[in-house]
């Protein structure tokens, strides 16, 4: 009923146009794209995985997940425009065609869709999942201090009305968990990118100690190089550190976990702006953001692909 190439990638959608647009986009490219239901959200829906793979069997492969806080809508406009650029390029970009003929991708768009729909419905700030609390009024866990990495450390908060809230236990989010049993039982994922707003920050771990990541210096270069490439585009500035060292202590955040699962390259993104906007970013920000942040994306893909571990 409608064709991706007519898909209006500078504005925001609603959560049943991006799942008709994932569809659709299958649809389009059967050998190129699938689509993964890997588990279901607390209100029932669909958690949706689109996989991008060139054949083989269970080939290295890269995660990114966007929109694990709701309000963070620049990052599921900006997966969406990543899905369609993944197509388009395939055949054509030698980095991207490099990157797929060895690896695939799995790119979760909609990775809270009940905090989503309620962002739309409700209260355009949501950030955390809709799970009610024990004894409490106060709904929601963030799913990003519910994983298994310095579990209710420091920069995490036992309140069920704070906007870190870790939950009522580890993986207590069907959200979380989900993408855990994913990882796990695929088992060889290589990378690992989260994708946030705002602040313009590419963070590795760790967030939960100052302990460093043994491979700092490794992650650090390449982060450099990736936010060189972004700022290229359009001068766009980015910082980039340990979360830790650079926006600060949080622990249970999803790039500590994965980087613990022994997946090495492993970043939070932090994509526009500065604060200006902050999550209410303009719509007419959405292709350049999407644009620059796809060149440090290919920058990791390719040194991942590059660097086999
Ligand atoms: O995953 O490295 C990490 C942790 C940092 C993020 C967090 O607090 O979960 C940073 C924030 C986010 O994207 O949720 C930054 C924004 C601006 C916020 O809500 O504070
Ligand atoms: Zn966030």
């Amino acid at each position: 009923f409608f064709s991706t190439d007519s898909f209006d990638f500078s504005n925001y959608h609603t959560i049943d146009e991006i799942y008709s647009f994932q569809d659709q986009l299958v649809a389009e490219n059967p050998n190129l794209v699938s689509k993964i239901v890997i588990g279901q959200s607390y209100e029932g829906r669909d958690l949706n995985v689109l996989k991008f793979s060139t054949g083989g069997s269970n080939r290295p492969a890269i995660w990114i997940d966007t929109g694990l806080h709701s309000r963070e809508w620049i990052t599921h406009a900006s997966g969406l425009w990543f899905a369609k650029k993944i197509v388009t390029d395939y055949g054509r970009d030698p980095a991207l065609t490099a990157v797929l003929n060895q690896m695939d991708i799995f790119l979760e768009i909609v990775t809270n869709p009940d905090g989503f729909v309620y962002t739309h419905t409700s209260n355009r700030m949501w950030r955390k999942t809709r799970k009610p609390n024990k004894g409490s009024s106060c709904v929601g866990v963030d799913p990003n201090r519910n994983w298994d990495a310095g579990y209710r450390g420091t920069g995490s908060s036992g309140n069920p009305c704070s906007e870190t809230y870790y939950g009522p236990s580890v993986h207590s989010e069907s959200e979380v968990k989900s993408i855990v049993d994913f990882v796990q039982s695929h088992g060889n994922l290589k990378a690992f990118l989260s994708i946030h707003s705002y602040s313009q920050m590419l963070l590795y771990p760790y967030g939960y100690t100052y302990t460093p990541a043994k491979d700092k210096a490794e992650l650090h270069a390449l982060a450099e190089k990736a936010v060189n490439d972004l700022k290229s585009l359009y001068g766009t500035s980015y910082t980039y550190g340990s979360t830790i060292d650079t926006i600060y202590p949080a622990s249970g955040v999803t790039s500590d976990w994965s980087y613990d699962q022994g997946i090495k390259y492993s970043y939070t993104f932090e994509l526009r702006d500065n604060g200006r906007y902050g999550f209410v970013l303009p719509a007419n920000q959405i292709l350049p953001t999407a644009q620059e942040t796809w060149l440090a994306l290919l920058t990791i893909f390719s040194h991942v692909n590059n660097n086999p571990y």
